[in-house]
């Protein structure tokens, strides 16, 4: 499919963050992409992709775009790319040979919705899409695109969240440690933000040292957030959780200090990094 054209369309010099917000920026873009892609499998894609996550990983490529001075059109197809390859893992998370999940945001899961075979391939699809996407995304630069290849490769991968999906799936039932914890947490989740964060950098022109410090920037946050949701998720009877090895108070704690330590390392970039500050506070106090 040649994404190209339809893509291009939203290269419209009105629409800056001012007039066009985030969230609704990312969902006219992933509506161009599924309309520009029509296939037995198109209807299972938008079930999942347009049933009400929060954007927090394409939100972050586009903060950090804005940070670099980027035109945030360019900087849509990339971080759309990033929201596709997470869906694709919640899509496989999901299935019954990994987490056996009925629901995800209050909707049937796509395997309960439409089969597993169908939900293996519709996760296979969405993958393949999303890096069919970087090699293509409008506005950039061949070595730019290249980069972003790279970079969402490294954070999803065996290094990255199939890494640390991995490790957590060994790991179950089996009392460990905060360190082991940590890198499953690293690899499984903060891999991704980190993605999305050094995609903004790279849309944005980054140099290396300032690449260096979005990595800083994104691992923390990627934590945080994991430990953020460990608090949320309470209820879980699962023994392998910040709130299990170190009770509720440590863990928030834990949470405040790495996004103190995170935001500390945007203060050496230059640019206004309050817009992404702020959303770096939401993201770890938030409530859902
Ligand atoms: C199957 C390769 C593969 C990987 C699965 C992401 C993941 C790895 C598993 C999901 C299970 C889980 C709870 C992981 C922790 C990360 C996390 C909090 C995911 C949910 O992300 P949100 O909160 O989801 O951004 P929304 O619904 O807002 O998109």
């Amino acid at each position: 499919v040649n994404l190209l054209p339809q893509l291009n369309n939203l290269q419209d010099p009105t629409m800056t963050s001012q007039t066009l917000s985030y969230k609704e920026g990312i969902a006219e873009t992933l509506d161009a992409i599924l309309l520009q892609t029509d296939n037995p499998l198109t209807e299972m894609m938008r079930y999942a992709l347009c049933g009400g996550g929060k954007r927090i990983r394409p939100r972050l490529t586009l903060y950090v775009a804005e940070l670099f001075g980027a035109p945030i059109e360019t900087a849509c197809t990339p971080a759309c790319a990033i929201e596709i390859v997470h869906t694709y893992s919640l899509i496989h998370d999901d299935l019954p040979c990994m987490d056996d999940d009925d629901f995800r945001r209050g909707l049937p899961t796509l395997h309960k919705k439409f089969g597993e075979a169908e939900a293996v391939l519709t996760g296979d699809l969405l993958l393949t899409l999303a890096f069919e996407l970087l090699a293509t995304a409008p506005g950039l630069t061949d070595r730019q695109r290249t980069q972003l290849v790279q970079v969402l490769a490294q954070g999803s991968g065996g290094e990255g969240m199939v890494g640390g999906q991995l490790l957590d799936i060994q790991a179950k039932g089996k009392p460990h440690d905060l360190a082991e914890l940590q890198t499953i947490h690293q690899k499984k989740t903060g891999a991704l933000i980190t993605a999305a964060v050094l995609a903004g950098g790279i849309v944005g022109h980054a140099s290396k040292e300032q690449l260096a410090l979005l990595q800083q920037f994104g691992q923390k946050i990627g934590l945080a957030f994991q430990i953020t949701d460990d608090l949320l998720d309470k209820e879980e009877e699962d023994n392998a959780t910040y709130l299990h090895l170190m009770g509720e108070e440590a863990t928030s704690l834990a949470a405040d200090a790495l996004l103190k330590e995170a935001v500390t390392h945007l203060s050496e970039l230059p640019g206004d990094s309050s817009s992404l500050v702020k959303f770096a506070h939401q993201l770890v106090h938030r409530t859902v």
